[in-house]
C-alpha cells in the first residue's frame, strides 16, 4: 500500500456532494443529456442559480457527526458549470448570483472541522465548444444534425480540460483527493493526456490520492489491478453501487484500495420525485460490508438549489452517526 493511501484505508466512510445548475431542474445531474439541451437552454439555469442557503459549513458538519472523515464536492460536473473560480471561463459561480468561489468556502469548511478534503473534476464537458458532440454516447447534441460536419479541436479542450485542474491543484491549498470522472468507450487514458495530466497534478500535490476513472469507470478498474499500472491508473478503485463479491484485487491476488460510490436515493443531484432512499440499517450494513471487504464507502447527497441537504438525507446521516457513535472504538 501506497504511503499516500494510509488516511484513506483508515477513514473508510466520506461524503460526496453533486451539486450544480442540474439542482434547479431537480431531476438529476444528468438532464442535459436526458433532455438533449443546448448550451443556450441549459443556460437559464445559469442565470437562475442562487444558491442562498450555501453553508459548506453544515454540510462537513453533518458528514463529520455521521463519522465521514473526508468529503467530496463536484468542483465541475459533465454540464461544464465551475463551482471554482476558473480563469479559464465564464461559466462559473463567481458570475452568478452567488458571486464567489463556492470551492474556496467549501475546502475552507472541511480544514475547519478537520475533514480530509477531496474534490470532483468531471474530463467529461458538454459546454466546451471543443467536446466531441454529434456520435458521441452521452453528449447533449449526440443526435443533433446540426453538429455532424462541425469541426472541433480537442485538444484546445484538452489544454482548457487541464490547465483547469492545473487551477485547482495550485489555487486551493493541500487537496487529499481528486475524483476524476470518467473515461468510456476509446477514450481512455492517453487521448486525455492522462500522462501529463497527472505528472502536473503530481509536482504540486505528491501526496493526493486519485480514483481510477481517467482509465475507466465502474467495475473497468483499468491497469490500477495490473503489475504495472500506469501513472494515470489512480490510487483506488472506484465500484459503484455494487459491493464487488471480494473486495478489490490485483492480479496477483493482493488487496488494492477501493471505495463504493453510492446514492442514497437512485440519483447522485438533487431529484424532487426521487424518495426511493435505503434505509439507515441498510446502508450501515453496506459499510460494514464495505470495510469488511477491505474497501470504504463514500455515501451521496445532492443538495438542493439554494444549498440544502434534503431533509430525507440529513435524517439518514443522523441515524447512521447514532450506530457509529454507538459502535466506535473506545
Ligand atoms: C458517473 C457520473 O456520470 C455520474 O453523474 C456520477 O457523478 C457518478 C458518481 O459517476 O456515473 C457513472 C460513470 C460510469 C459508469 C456508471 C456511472 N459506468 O461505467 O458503469
Amino acid at each position: 500500500i501506497k504511503e499516500r493511501t494510509k488516511w484513506f484505508m483508515d477513514a473508510r466512510f466520506g461524503m460526496f456532494i453533486h451539486w450544480g445548475l442540474y439542482s434547479i431542474p431537480a431531476c438529476g445531474e444528468w438532464v442535459m443529456s436526458q433532455k438533449e439541451m443546448t448550451v443556450e437552454e441549459y443556460r437559464g439555469y445559469f442565470d437562475k442559480f442562487d444558491p442562498v442557503d450555501y453553508n459548506p459549513k453544515k454540510w462537513v458538519r453533518l458528514a463529520k457527526n455521521a463519522g465521514m472523515k473526508y468529503v467530496v464536492l463536484t468542483a465541475k460536473h459533465h454540464d461544464g458549470f465551475c463551482l471554482f473560480d476558473s480563469k479559464l471561463t465564464d461559466y462559473k459561480a463567481t458570475n452568478t448570483k452567488a458571486g464567489r468561489d463556492l470551492v474556496r468556502e467549501f475546502v475552507d469548511a472541511c480544514r475547519e472541522e478537520g475533514l480530509k478534503v477531496g474534490l470532483y473534476f468531471s474530463i467529461i464537458d458538454w459546454h466546451h465548444p471543443d467536446f466531441p458532440k454529434y456520435g458521441d454516447k452521452q453528449h447533449p447534441m449526440r443526435n443533433n444534425k446540426a453538429y455532424k460536419d462541425e469541426k472541433i479541436d480537442f485538444d484546445r479542450y484538452l489544454d482548457y480540460m487541464h490547465g483547469q485542474v492545473r487551477e485547482l491543484v495550485t489555487n486551493y491549498g493541500r487537496l487529499d483527493l481528486l475524483w476524476f470522472d470518467f473515461s468510456y468507450d476509446d477514450m481512455t487514458g492517453e487521448k486525455w493526456r492522462a500522462s501529463d495530466l497527472i505528472r502536473m497534478v503530481r509536482t504540486f500535490q505528491p501526496d493526493v490520492i486519485i480514483d481510477n476513472r481517467l482509465e475507466g469507470a465502474g467495475d473497468n478498474h483499468g491497469s490500477i489491478a495490473k503489475e504495472h499500472p500506469l501513472i494515470y491508473s489512480g490510487d483506488f478503485a472506484s465500484p459503484e453501487q455494487i459491493i464487488p463479491p471480494e473486495g478489490v484485487c490485483d492480479e496477483k491476488g493482493e488487496p488494492i484500495p477501493w471505495e463504493l460510490c453510492a446514492t442514497m436515493n437512485n440519483h447522485w443531484g438533487y431529484c424532487n420525485f426521487d424518495h426511493q432512499y435505503k434505509s439507515p440499517q441498510m446502508l450501515v450494513r453496506k459499510l460494514v460490508e464495505c470495510v469488511s471487504k477491505g474497501g470504504n464507502m463514500i455515501l451521496n447527497v445532492g443538495p438542493d438549489a439554494k444549498g440544502n441537504i434534503p431533509t430525507e438525507s440529513v435524517d439518514i446521516l443522523e441515524k447512521v452517526g447514532k450506530w457509529m457513535q454507538k459502535n466506535k472504538e473506545s
